[in-house]
């Protein structure tokens, strides 16, 4: 069983390299930088079509999209992971929801107000996304007062997902959302999340 996790701590590969830990998984780890030629060349195009980062080689077979690989690896092994039908469910909701309706308003707000040097900021992209982003926070909070983790009453994928996706949130504010901002901080205090946060720190 040879497990390869490609793309450099600092980039979404941080939410693999998390969930490799939390599932105890021996991994070979490639740091292919996001802007380095390697992730363009047709090697690791085989890998991931997109020429991005992350992807993984799970005995050789190929993978790309973070939160997806995440799904599988812990599909796969059995672990952070519901047994009930509806529990798989809620996995797949909040995964979807952190992709499709928390990362295209986070990414754009960090990007525009912090990553991108100054002269090309645009402060209109980061107020539209500034605007509607607290809506889906609430929604989250909402959730997290039903239930203490996202899918039921133990951590799973479905909060690392999420919880990785909201790696910025603090920058952004949570206060306004305190389940939401404990569950954040609960998150972030497991050991494999401290590791992989160390590790994108140590290696930018
Ligand atoms: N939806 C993809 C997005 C991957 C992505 O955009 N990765 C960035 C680094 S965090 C990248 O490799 N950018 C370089 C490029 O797109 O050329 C995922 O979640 O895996």
């Amino acid at each position: 069983m040879s497990l390869v996790i490609y793309g450099i701590a600092a980039s979404r590969a941080f939410r693999v390299l998390w969930a490799a830990r939390e599932l105890d998984l021996p991994y070979e780890h490639v740091r292919h930088h996001y802007k380095g030629p390697e992730v363009k060349a047709a090697p690791y195009l085989a890998i991931n079509p997109m020429g991005c980062v992350p992807a993984i080689a799970d005995d050789g077979l190929p993978l790309f999209e973070s939160l997806a690989i995440n799904l599988y690896l812990a599909r796969k092994a059995g672990r952070l992971w519901p047994n009930a039908p509806y529990g798989e469910g809620l996995v797949y909701q909040w995964t979807l929801f952190g992709g499709t309706e928390v990362e295209p308003l986070l990414g754009p707000w960090f990007y525009h107000t912090t990553f991108l040097p100054p002269a090309e900021r645009k402060p209109e992209v980061a107020a539209d996304a500034a605007a509607t982003l607290p809506q889906r926070l609430a929604v989250l909070d909402g959730a997290l007062a039903r239930t203490s983790w996202l899918a039921g009453d133990e951590f799973t994928i479905a909060d690392l997902n999420v919880a990785s996706v909201l790696f910025r949130g603090p920058a952004f504010g949570l206060d306004r959302w305190p389940r939401l901002r404990d569950w954040h901080a609960r998150c972030y205090a497991r050991p494999a999340a401290k590791a992989a946060v160390a590790e994108r720190e140590a290696r930018p």
